[in-house]
């Protein structure tokens, strides 16, 4: 640390050093010239000027500015941090249908359909040419041939007449009869064909309970002719076998022939029966 004090402190330390070294000089000068009355000195010239004061204390802090003007728009600042995962929109519209395209490969072929009503009996064909002589056959033989030939075509018939039952429709089981009806109106000749083409036979019911059913059927599909006739003995109404009848359910003044030509029957919507002529187009119920 130096010591050497500064020069602002002598200066201002040297006049009162210059006066004690003159005080003293003085004062024996008095001591030896008491009585002499001296003239007023002449000024001294002025001293040098002090050091600078110290630094005065801070002032007390000044009143609020007015407020300034407002300042540019700043840089635009970096992008923000991702949202959250909004919620699903709704769905849009379905878009137009595309181009329709290439033509697939073939598929596999599928099941068979259900068989075909059966067709009719074609008529005989012409006789084909003469055969060729053939080697003196076994008579016995021959006529096992022929048997197997005629018992396949009796089957065959069989088969024909069967089949021709799945065109009839609303079949209904009765004890041990089995019912159903034709497909199609026609006359009496021509529905009680349809019948015995399928190995059945016109329905006549032989009770009341029969007579409802057939009432049912009359409800489905409308007027049915019933299996009996008086062709062979006009006012005898007999069944397709030939019998008279046990039952009948006619409706009240008939049977009445009238036009003297009503030799079949034909149902009534309350299940009665009426003879009528035998060339209206009704269907009929078949019996297996
Ligand atoms: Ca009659
Ligand atoms: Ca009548």
């Amino acid at each position: 640390m130096n010591s050497t004090p500064p020069p602002q402190l002598l200066l201002l330390v040297l006049p009162f050093l210059l006066l004690l070294q003159t005080w003293p000089s003085l004062a024996e000068e008095k001591q030896i010239l008491p009585s002499c009355t001296g003239y007023p000195g002449i000024p001294g010239s002025p001293g040098n000027n002090g050091l600078p004061g110290r630094d005065g204390r801070d002032g007390n802090e000044g009143r609020e500015g007015a407020k300034g003007e407002k300042g540019e728009i700043g840089a635009q600042g970096p992008p923000g941090n991702d949202g959250p995962t909004g919620l699903p929109g709704f769905q849009g519209t379905p878009g137009d249908a595309g181009l329709r395209g290439e033509r697939g490969l073939q598929g596999p072929p599928g099941k068979s359909g259900p068989s075909g009503e059966m067709g009719l009996k074609g008529e005989k064909g012409d006789p084909g040419p003469v055969g060729i002589p053939g080697q003196p056959g076994n008579e016995i033989q021959i006529a096992q041939l022929e048997t197997q030939l005629e018992s396949i075509s009796r089957m065959w018939d069989k088969f024909s007449k069967l089949g021709r039952r799945f065109t009839f429709i609303y079949w209904t089981a009765h004890k041990h009869k089995l019912l159903a009806v034709t497909h199609t109106k026609g006359n009496f000749e021509n529905v009680l064909k349809l019948c015995r083409e399928a190995e059945g036979l016109m329905f006549y019911p032989e009770d009341e309970e029969e007579n409802s059913i057939l009432q049912s059927f009359h409800r489905k599909v409308g007027i049915l002719y019933v299996g009996a006739t008086d062709a062979k003995t006009e006012g005898t109404f007999m069944d397709l076998n030939n019998k008279p009848l046990s039952f009948t359910k006619w409706k009240a003044g008939e049977p009445n022939n009238a036009g003297g030509n009503e030799n079949c029957i034909h149902t009534l919507d309350n299940g009665e029966w009426n003879d009528t002529s035998c060339n209206g187009e009704f269907y009929t119920v078949c019996q297996f």
